[in-house]
């Protein structure tokens, strides 16, 4: 490889910059496999616009029947790729890139697109109402209207309804977040005990950090890449000194911070370049 990938990735005014955990799946990646890339950062409202002129393909369809583009989307200029969507990405970079790391080890492809869609099953709604509404409040304020916009119509609710603080409904859904939780770290747990990667006992003592879908040689995956992800996404998106982030931090024995700091190392954010299409 010699010529640097390029990233498209949404700017916010968190501390990392990058907030989206779409995108912290793809740079988990980049970064794990030591590949030179730079982000490109796209406002939210010209996502469309970009992807149409790098000839990115629709990840889906807007209620309306029309494309639907988003990001991550990755161009490799060394082979002429143009790659939509995280796990589709993760998939060229480990079909491409093979070494140093392999983040979906060849045996567990399958398995891996099937545990993406589990996770979101196990969070699903509960997190949405609870962080899209911090979404708003990180994004750069000429983004800040076109994210309203689109979410207000797809939830049918003003953002301040969907979960507001206080309300028994943010309680109910911080709960139902907490017992997702707690359903993948029993996943984690019988992962790390079926291969003696950390014993029962040290768990207990709340010792060590585990990894999932590991082989014997890798330090972590892109399983934990996607759960490291949506943690970032809560951090960042309600902030690292936030009330809530912090008794998010305390949860399963603080294992959800654990795994962030095994995968802090593969974290870098470049300083990258902006497009900026729309008048913002
Ligand atoms: N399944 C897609 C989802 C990507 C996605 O939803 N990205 C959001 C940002 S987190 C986006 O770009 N949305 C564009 C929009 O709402 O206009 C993936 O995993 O890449």
């Amino acid at each position: 490889m010699s010529k640097p990938i390029c990233f498209y990735d949404i700017p916010g005014t968190s501390k990392a910059v990058a907030w989206s955990p779409n995108t912290w799946k793809t740079r988990f990646c980049l970064n794990a496999k030591g590949l030179p890339y730079k982000t490109i950062w796209v406002e939210f409202p010209d996502i469309e616009a970009v992807c149409t002129q790098i000839g990115a393909a629709p990840t889906g369809k807007q209620p309306d029947g029309s494309p639907m583009y988003t990001l991550p989307v990755l161009h490799d200029p060394n082979t002429g790729a143009t790659v939509s969507e995280s796990l589709a990405i993760a998939r060229y970079l480990e079909r491409t890139y093979p070494g140093p790391v392999a983040l979906i080890p060849p045996a567990l492809d399958g398995l891996v697109g099937d545990f993406q869609k589990a996770v979101w099953a196990a969070f699903g709604l509960p997190m949405m109402r609870l962080v899209v509404p911090a979404v708003h409040a990180t994004l750069r304020p000429g983004a800040r209207p076109y994210f309203r916009a689109t979410r207000e119509a797809r939830f049918g609710q003003p953002l301040e309804e969907l979960a507001p603080a206080g309300s028994a409904l943010r309680a109910e859904c911080w709960a139902k977040t907490r017992e997702a939780a707690g359903v993948l770290a029993g996943w984690w747990d019988e992962e790390a005990n079926t291969k003696g990667l950390v014993p029962r006992a040290a768990e207990e003592a709340g010792a060590g950090e585990r990894t999932l879908l590991v082989s014997d040689a890798l330090p972590v995956s892109y399983a934990d890449a996607i759960m490291v992800s949506w943690l970032y996404w809560f951090r960042e998106c309600l902030g690292e000194e936030s009330g809530e982030w912090k008794t998010m931090t305390a949860w399963h024995g603080g294992r959800w911070v654990r795994l962030m700091a095994a995968m802090e190392k593969y974290a870098q954010v470049d300083s990258g370049e902006s497009v900026q299409l729309s008048k913002l």
